[in-house]
């Protein structure tokens, strides 16, 4: 049938957009306050069914959640049929339609993206849709829903899920044979995988799980069910209803930026013990453990891709498929310098912008593509080419059959359609089994140079501009220079700037051979942002 476009702006009505915000499909979608993205919703839940008729009807995903920013923010991302994050000339859409001023607006633009898109919009459309356990959902989830109904779609409630659970199941219910599309086919598979991987192996001893207060907590403690002693998890940070606990001080992203072990988990790890933190939707993940003179010690996603590269690449030769499968490496400019050159004396290795969604089209490219941003998402893919190469293969020995089972394994415990904190979890975990590391061993692949991350809160985000893998600024002019000029005073230093896609900041980088250079050098830097973008002089980075 096709739309109403008199129900459209009659629902619409109900659904104003506020006149002083503009809003931006930035890193991963809409991110603002809760309060603000009623509209937003609304018109993501229209988006939505529009990108299923243009997809053949196939199922699109939305995901409510701002992950790892502070509970009152929330935020709203689409999920292609492959469980893909939105194609990226359809931001541009979702955009102009967040900031139509007007219901008459709204109609236009609407009418805009049928025709420039060619949309049948007599097909059927169906849209599977979650939210994290942010108070602002509820409400959101009601006006995505009313979006949906105005343009006569389906909508499939996946209730309060994680995102890579999210993801899982519009892949599953598009591509039959990629698993049962309910979250008990999510667990099943994962966990099934991971069991036939550790087959053998010496017992794990207990991990240790910062659920950062999140929705990860009722997957984490769903995945505890499943693996039983197989893995014995020990859960913390699991105050999903606590007014202003998620992310506060614990978590994937406090552990990164303040490399210091979340204060609620003092003195509940044992030195040797390891642990990790997953962010505010589950998609991300740090590790860590505490070393024999009780140092916190992190281990990050650059280390993450690093074991698990090094894993897959020793599977492919004793499977005997290293002429046919070529292993590579997707980092952003956050990656240490340390993990880069570690990692490009053995392995090809490409640098992209911010944003998994770069760096898992980037991976593509790849028979085997390792994807981690140095903040704990990512994912590892397996090419089509790669799947048939692995079920044609006929190994010549036990221990190549064994490899390829493991690889073939992997495939299965490896959530391919985005980051996933807890099957990324399971996979270090069954890397550290095979090689018995402990942290200290992993640790010790490389050594990290010091580094340090600061945001500056500037007038406008906009004005800086940034090119070459987001490693250098353009605008505002001149300033790139005076950066280079100030790294060259800096032992192995190295800097960079550019404003997030999530939170309304610039983001400054830098590290150095010494930890006082890294530090002093990202305050330097940040000082500089600061004063070129003007402001309150009382928050200028110290
Ligand atoms: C999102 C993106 C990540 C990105 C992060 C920070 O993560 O999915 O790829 O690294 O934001 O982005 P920015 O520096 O642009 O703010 P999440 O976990 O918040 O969805």
């Amino acid at each position: 049938m096709p739309l109403d476009f008199a129900t459209i702006a009659e629902a619409s009505d109900q659904h104003a957009k506020p006149t002083y915000y503009q809003y931006q499909y930035g890193t991963a979608g809409f991110r603002t306050l809760g309060d603000r993205l009623d509209s937003v919703l609304f018109r993501v839940g229209i988006l939505a069914a529009l990108r299923s008729m243009k997809q053949n009807s196939h199922a699109i995903g939305v995901m409510i959640t701002a992950s790892h920013n502070p509970e009152k923010d929330n935020g709203v991302k689409l999920v292609d049929p492959r469980g893909e994050m939105l194609e990226a000339s359809w931001e541009a859409h979702a955009t102009t339609l967040a900031n139509a001023r007007s219901s008459n607006e709204l109609l236009n633009v609407i009418q805009h993206i049928i025709e420039t898109v060619k949309i049948d919009t007599s097909r059927p459309a169906l849209v599977i849709y979650g939210r994290d356990t942010r108070p602002s959902g509820e409400s959101l989830v009601a006006a995505f829903r009313d979006g949906l109904r105005a343009v006569g779609a389906e909508g499939r409630d996946a209730g309060i899920t994680t995102t890579p659970i999210l993801h899982y199941l519009v892949r599953a219910t598009n591509s039959k044979d990629f698993g049962e599309p309910t979250e008990l086919g999510y667990f099943t598979k994962m966990t099934d995988a991971f069991k036939q991987l550790v087959a053998g192996r010496p017992k794990i001893a207990p991990l240790l799980v910062d659920c950062a207060n999140g929705v990860g907590t009722q997957a984490a403690e769903t995945l505890k069910e499943y693996l039983g002693d197989t893995l014995p998890l020990i859960l913390e940070n699991t105050s999903t209803t606590t007014p202003g606990a998620l992310n506060r001080a614990c978590g994937a992203d406090y552990v990164k930026t303040t490399q210091q072990l979340p204060p609620s988990l003092e003195g509940k790890v044992a030195p040797g013990q390891r642990g990790c933190s997953l962010d505010g939707d589950a998609d991300r993940l740090m590790y860590f453990y505490v070393s024999e003179k009780r140092q916190f010690r992190m281990l990050d996603g650059d280390k993450i891709a690093t074991l698990v590269a090094a894993f897959i690449v020793d599977l492919v030769k004793l499977s005997g498929l290293q002429s046919k499968i070529r292993v590579g490496i997707v980092q952003t400019a956050y990656a240490n310098g340390a993990s880069t050159k570690y990692l490009t004396q053995r392995l090809p290795v490409k640098c992209v912008p911010t944003g998994v969604k770069h760096l898992h089209h980037a991976a593509e490219s790849f028979d085997i593509g390792v994807y981690f941003e140095a903040n704990g998402h990512g994912t590892v893919l397996f090419s089509r080419n790669t799947l048939e190469t692995l079920e044609r293969h006929e190994p010549n020995t036990p221990a190549q059959q064994t490899a390829l089972n493991h690889i073939i394994n992997l495939t299965k415990l490896i959530n391919q359609t985005v980051g996933d904190a807890l099957s990324d979890m399971l996979l270090v975990e069954v890397v550290l089994a095979h090689k018995s590391y402990s942290g200290v061993e992993w640790d010790s692949l490389y050594t990290d140079l010091p580094n340090r991350l600061v945001k500056v809160v500037v007038n406008d985000r906009n004005n800086f501009v940034t090119t070459d893998a987001e490693r250098r600024l353009v605008n505002p002019a001149g300033l790139q220079q005076r950066i280079d000029e100030l790294v060259l005073k800096y032992d192995g230093g190295r800097a960079f700037v550019r404003p997030s896609g999530t939170e309304d900041v610039v983001r400054v980088y830098a590290e150095a051979n010494a930890r006082i250079g890294a530090d002093e050098l990202a305050y330097r830097v940040a000082g500089m942002v600061y004063d070129e973008a003007g402001g309150d002089s009382t928050k200028r980075p110290k």
